[in-house]
């Protein structure tokens, strides 16, 4: 049986209206958190707030997430934090299509997304602040270009991961490919060259190319705020997307 789940309780829909708050803009690592339900076709509440202007730094939001980023997630009484460890609660809660299918499976989805936060998502902070999120008199275009060349032997591990399968765990979409994909759509608008990755490419605008995905970006692709763009000094450089 595809994806039971090992604790015993069955996965279940709320009954009246939504009991997840997902809290987050749709264009950060909060956006696969929003992307993962639209999947799943299980509704939440979206409350949208800003990692740039000061809303993750309220008491209210520091008693959830005391690491004053986003996402955080409710439901009922449970409140997580981490996008892709949200993405495995959703998946294995709520399944829609997004759970591994059975421990081996699990075992690979989990690989992908341990492997995904460090060996794309720590370059992606460097690449994309010093090429798209920073004012550009702010930018550090070595760091920018030290970053894009760095994410070169990642890509060709994907690459090669996504010979003759269509998503990373073979021919169905997991939550694996919600984590990974994520931040990897603004590659193209941070100048980053998916030519040599064909098979990369191809299951990025596949993966783009899905309803649920749009609903979240509210279009095509993702789009710049103008709250994303903050100047040096106003702030932290540790701190941001
Ligand atoms: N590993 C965390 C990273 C969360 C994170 O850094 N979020 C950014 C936005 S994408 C943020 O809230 N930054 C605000 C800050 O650092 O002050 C996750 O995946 O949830």
């Amino acid at each position: 049986m595809k994806g039971a789940r090992a604790g015993g309780s069955p996965p279940t829909a709320p009954e009246a209206g939504p009991r997840i708050t997902l809290y987050g803009i749709a264009t950060s690592r909060a956006g696969r958190c929003g992307w993962a339900p639209q999947e799943i076709g299980l509704p939440y509440e979206h409350v949208p707030i800003h990692f740039n202007d000061g809303s993750t730094r309220t008491p209210a939001y520091r008693a959830i997430n005391p690491n004053e980023r986003i996402p955080t997630l409710v439901d009922g009484e449970l409140v997580l934090f981490e996008s892709m460890a949200i993405n495995h609660y959703l998946a294995d809660r709520y399944d829609g299509g997004l759970r591994p299918d059975g421990d081996a499976a699990n075992a690979r989805a989990l690989m992908w997304s341990f492997w995904g936060n460090n060996e794309i998502e720590n370059l992606l902070r460097p690449l994309l602040r010093n090429r798209l999120f920073l004012p550009e008199p702010d930018r550090d275009a070595a760091q920018g270009a030290l970053a894009a060349s760095q994410l070169d032997k990642p890509l060709r591990v994907l690459d090669d991961a996504l010979a003759g399968r269509d998503y990373l765990l073979g021919d169905a979409l997991s939550v694996a490919d919600l984590n990974v994909s994520h931040g990897m759509f603004w590659l193209p608008l941070a100048g980053v060259d998916l030519a040599p990755f064909p098979r990369v490419a191809g299951w990025l605008a596949r993966l783009a190319a899905r309803p649920a995905l749009q609903k979240t970006w509210g279009g095509a692709g993702p789009v710049l705020d103008p709250r994303d763009l903050r100047p040096r000094g106003e702030v932290d450089p540790r701190r941001g997307f």
